[in-house]
């Protein structure tokens, strides 16, 4: 085959994943083109009836993951990293809408001691590896802070759709690992997750906007699902809200379909948030945008970033 015909092959290859399209497309959503859980050959400590339950559901619960020592070392290292006025105004530091109030910060392995040795951390990283089935990186890091009566909350969404539209990913092989600092009950706006949900891609509707992170990481509008796709998602498999003593793990697939309430109890709601994407599946061009975001959403591998960084 000709170069020019490999080229022409090369471009018009269809992205599996097509999203951010012009108007709604005719099905509600594609299928799953890559395994869920693609280490059961590696050592580790979930077992196979936890394995079972990641493929199946998309994500996997586990109450007191850390004891209370080490969450109270973490918690001192959020607040540490929250109380840091030279960060406030930084472009890896949200606020809540409306207000000065510190919501989330990102790039916290490179920000602070206490996440760097957790992200290394054999207890999570083997789990990561038995899941994704290879050598992996951090692709983002994040603390998020619900205040009590004042978080907001997040609309309905797949990771993966966003990563994939403006990070570049390329497929489906990244997990999300959210240790939890406070107790998470039904009321103070625990992550909600569709079980199942990650087997199907939905698309999107509407481009990406120029600079659109600085919008969607308070209130995300562009990259989410119609209601009708949602509707049917929610008919076939329900919802479900894992709630849990601060230090358990939340496990979820990089396109399973969660989102949060506003946090309605005068209880704070906070955790560490890492995403760990395969080493080959590493983020380039972006599906669905102009250009990549900042780093500091979407890391490359071995590539050290610091907060004077973009
Ligand atoms: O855009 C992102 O990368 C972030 N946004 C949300 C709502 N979840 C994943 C991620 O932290
Ligand atoms: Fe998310």
């Amino acid at each position: 085959m000709s170069a020019q015909n490999l080229t022409c092959l090369a471009t018009t290859q269809a992205d599996p994943y097509p999203t951010r399209l012009q108007q709604h497309p005719e099905k509600p959503w594609h299928e799953r083109r890559e395994q869920t859980v693609k280490g059961r050959h590696l050592p580790g400590p979930l077992t196979e009836h936890q394995l079972d339950h990641f493929e199946k559901n998309g994500f996997l619960f586990e109450p007191g993951f850390l004891p209370a020592d080490e969450v109270a070392t973490l918690t001192e290292a959020m607040n540490d990293l929250l109380n840091r006025d030279d960060y406030r105004d930084k472009p890896f530091t949200i606020t809540e809408p409306g207000s000065q109030k510190i919501r989330s910060v990102f790039a916290v392995h490179f920000l602070h001691r206490a996440f760097q040795h957790l992200a290394r951390e054999p207890r999570l990283t083997q789990r990561v590896e038995q899941i994704l089935g290879g050598g992996h990186y951090v692709h983002q890091s994040r603390i998020n802070y619900k205040p009590g009566f004042k978080g907001k909350g997040f609309n309905w969404h797949s990771d993966f759709e966003t990563w994939h539209a403006e990070d570049g990913m390329p497929e489906m092989h990244a997990v999300s690992a959210s240790i939890i600092l406070t107790d998470n009950h039904l009321f103070n706006g625990p992550l909600m997750l569709i079980p199942g949900s990650h087997k199907h891609f939905i698309p999107c509707v509407g481009p990406t906007p120029q600079e659109h992170h600085k919008q969607s990481l308070k209130t995300q509008q562009i990259g989410v699902p119609s209601e009708h796709a949602l509707t049917k998602m929610i008919d076939r498999y329900g919802i479900e809200a894992p709630t849990g003593p601060a230090g358990s793990l939340l496990l979820f697939d990089c396109n399973t379909l969660h989102g949060s309430n506003a946090n309605m109890s005068p209880d704070p709601r906070s955790n560490v948030f890492f995403v760990f994407n395969r080493r080959d599946n590493a983020c380039h061009k972006p599906y669905a945008a102009r250009k990549r975001r900042p780093r500091f959403l979407g890391h490359d591998p071995d590539r050290l970033w610091q907060a004077d960084d973009s």
